[in-house]
């Protein structure tokens, strides 16, 4: 394998890795080359939640001696446990953060369009809003819509600021897991409040047990899955509409030569709903006309990617890595960014070429960026003006153009209600189906394979080898966030995929009611969709009486945000069997390891698992998947399943 080889096996990011060297632009590829990663903070042993630190705690080599082991402790007497798991909690607070804070930008906007405060934006699923109004315990009765969609707004921003009680999403889950977490007491209380108090926990001389502080940052993590998390999805489809499945395109390949390239990135799809909108404006098809370009040619990248994708069939030009990339083509007249996942280089590479990046957040600005601030009272104005300004940019391209050819086609929109109609039908929209096929063993079990991508491992590699040996194995795949663009860009998000590569069970599933292998479920928030497709297979019965009881599996090989662990653990807290890869940040402390690998399994029923082998992360996932059909009496039934296909494969053959 060349060093290029390892950077990537998406081709159109190797062609343009090597545009970018003939034009002497750096990007995160030469970066990770140069700078190798901290070996003390990447095992998760450094402490610095006080200045008489940093504390450095490594783990001890083979054969160092009693002096070495005394040095594990910092100035403090906190362990390499206690350090450990500090640092695992304050990236689950992070995480959490993120995504609740984008959630809370939604529940806003959302109750201002409720109250008409914004005339652009307007309530598009009202099937959903009465769905959210009965788990709020809202009236509905013969109230208006408006009225509903008040109470909605307000309860919603409301579980920001809870003191007490518990989060109202929390009873959508199964009630055994309820108990769970009552039982165990994770069950959380406000979401500030529990990213608030793990911060507290994790400060210089507060909580100093290691298991509790793992237990305690579950807690806020389900305040993300259940909470935040989930709120913003409810609300986005309430505003833009729940996805149904619709045809896209994706890679580098979507940019135009000939039209002003327009790429949206980051995460929420507030601004990017409105520039859909206003793309065939007059005043922008008349200034497109006037620079002389064929047409305007909005693309998306990371998660606004996918949400506009999903409910816009607008094309992706790629995933996190893609980032740097799509601007070296030379043909991006704006990139667009909103918050996070952003990295400060686009700044630098916008700079080798002629792209205008354009700042649109209050909270998240960037050095040498333009900064055009969305306000959602202004919002057509704002987006006319920014797509204005990529407009003017487009006859001031240089000659170093090039267009990756590579564009694959996708379905995607597989939001959970969708999935319940395609399975069941509209007017008995039911995951029966679903548990039937997994019953009788055609599907041996459902993963959710979602997340980043990280410049320390080959680009796209370890989730699509691990997405290709699960659909081999029968084992349907939900996909969000970068990895979900990973899969279509590799052709697996078709109906014709299931052919292509799933196993014959899934293959014969899929055939029947046109589904692809793997499904696209949207963005990162929205892997609280994959929460609530659980939940559903559990409520459909036959498969016990909690997600844990379920054949399932989570992972995340290619991670590398704080927002990843944050995913994970309310994963894990919701009772799956979740694997990571490429690095594991608790390496440094085995007990801490032992504890997310094993023991939480204990109270929890869900665990962590580090692979970064994605053949051995499959395998790891079909075993479990294996053992929980066991577990349900159902093992059988697949035996028998493998043994018709054969006796047919036999009778084909004579
Ligand atoms: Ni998720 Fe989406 Fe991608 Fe990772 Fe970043 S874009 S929110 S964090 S890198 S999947
Ligand atoms: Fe060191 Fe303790 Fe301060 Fe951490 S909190 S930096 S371990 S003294």
């Amino acid at each position: 394998m060349s060093d290029i080889e390892k950077k990537s096996i998406d081709p159109a990011t190797i062609e343009m890795i090597e545009k970018a060297h003939i034009d002497g632009c750096e990007t995160i590829f030469d970066r990770a080359d140069v700078m190798k990663p901290c070996p003390i903070g990447a095992e998760g042993s450094c402490c610095k939640h006080c200045y008489m630190g940093p504390c450095r705690v490594p783990a001890p080599k083979k054969k160092e001696g009693a002096l070495e082991k005394i040095r594990r402790i910092g100035l403090c007497g906190a362990t390499a446990e206690t350090i450990s798991a500090r640092n695992f909690a304050r990236m689950v607070a992070a995480g959490t953060a993120a995504h609740c804070d984008h959630a809370r930008g939604v529940a806003k906007v959302f109750l201002a369009t409720a109250k008409g405060e914004v005339p652009e934006f307007q309530i598009k699923d009202e099937q959903k809003l009465y769905q959210v109004a009965m788990d709020f315990g809202i009236e509905i009765g013969d109230r208006p819509i408006r009225e509903i969609a008040i109470d909605i707004g307000e309860r919603a921003l409301a579980e920001f600021g809870r003191q007490e009680g518990e989060l109202i999403f929390l009873k959508r889950a199964p009630l055994k897991r309820q108990e769970i977490w009552r039982n165990l007491g994770v069950a959380p209380r406000g979401i500030d409040r529990e990213v608030v108090e793990l911060l507290h926990r994790t400060c210089m001389g507060v909580d100093q047990d290691y298991q509790d502080l793992l237990i305690s940052a579950a807690r806020c993590a389900l305040a993300d899955g259940w909470g935040g998390s989930m709120i913003s999805t409810e609300l986005q489809d309430i505003l833009f509409g729940n996805p149904v499945p619709i045809l896209g395109q994706v890679n580098l390949g979507v940019l135009k030569k000939d039209e002003v390239n327009v790429v949206v990135h980051g995460h929420e799809p507030l601004l990017p709903e409105i520039m859909v909108g206003v793309l065939n404006d007059p005043d922008i098809q008349q200034a497109v006309q006037s620079v002389g370009a064929k047409g305007i040619n909005l693309a998306g990248m990371c998660c606004s990617a996918n949400e506009i994708l999903m409910r816009h069939g607008i094309p992706v030009a790629g995933n996190f890595l893609q980032q740097e990339l799509a601007i070296v083509t030379g043909v991006v007249d704006a990139m667009v960014v909103d918050i996070q996942c952003e990295m400060q280089s686009l700044a630098q590479v916008a700079k080798c070429y002629h792209t205008k990046l354009i700042t649109t957040s209050p909270k998240a600005k960037i050095e040498g960026a333009i900064h055009i601030e969305f306000e959602e009272r202004e919002a057509q104005k704002v987006a006319k003006k920014i797509l204005m300004e990529a407009i003017e940019n487009f006859s001031n391209r240089k000659t170093n153009v090039e267009i990756p050819s590579h564009v694959a086609d996708m379905v995607v929109g597989f939001s959970h209600e969708t999935i319940n109609y395609l399975l069941g039908g509209f007017f008995r929209a039911s995951y029966r189906p679903l548990n039937d096929n997994i019953i009788n063993g055609r599907i041996r079990g459902i993963a959710g394979v979602v997340g980043c991508n990280n410049a320390r491992t080959t680009h796209d590699d370890p989730n699509l080898t691990l997405i290709k040996e699960l659909i081999k194995n029968d084992v349907i795949v939900l996909t969000t966030g970068c990895a979900a663009i990973t899969s279509g860009k590799a052709g697996l998000l078709t109906p014709e995929a299931a052919k292509l590569y799933a196993g014959d069970g899934l293959a014969s599933v899929c055939e029947a009611v046109g589904l692809p292998p793997v499904l696209h479920m949207g963005a990162c928030v929205d892997n609280s969709r994959i929460l609530m497709a659980a939940t559903a297979v559990v409520k459909d019965g036959g498969l016990g009486d909690d997600i844990s009881d379920l054949p399932a599996a989570g992972a995340a090989l290619e991670w590398m945000h704080e927002k990843a662990i944050a995913i994970g653990h309310y994963f894990v807290a919701s009772g799956v069997f979740t694997v990571f890869g490429t690095v594991w940040p608790t390496t440094g402390s085995e007990p801490v390891s032992r504890f997310l690998f094993e023991e939480l399994e204990n109270s929890l029923k869900g665990k962590w698992g580090f692979e970064p082998d994605p053949r051995k992360a499959a395998k790891l996932m079909i075993e479990h998947i294996d053992k929980k059909r066991k577990a349900l009496g159902i093992d059988r039934a697949r035996e028998r399943v493998l043994f018709d296909m054969a006796k047919r494969r036999e009778l084909d053959a004579a």
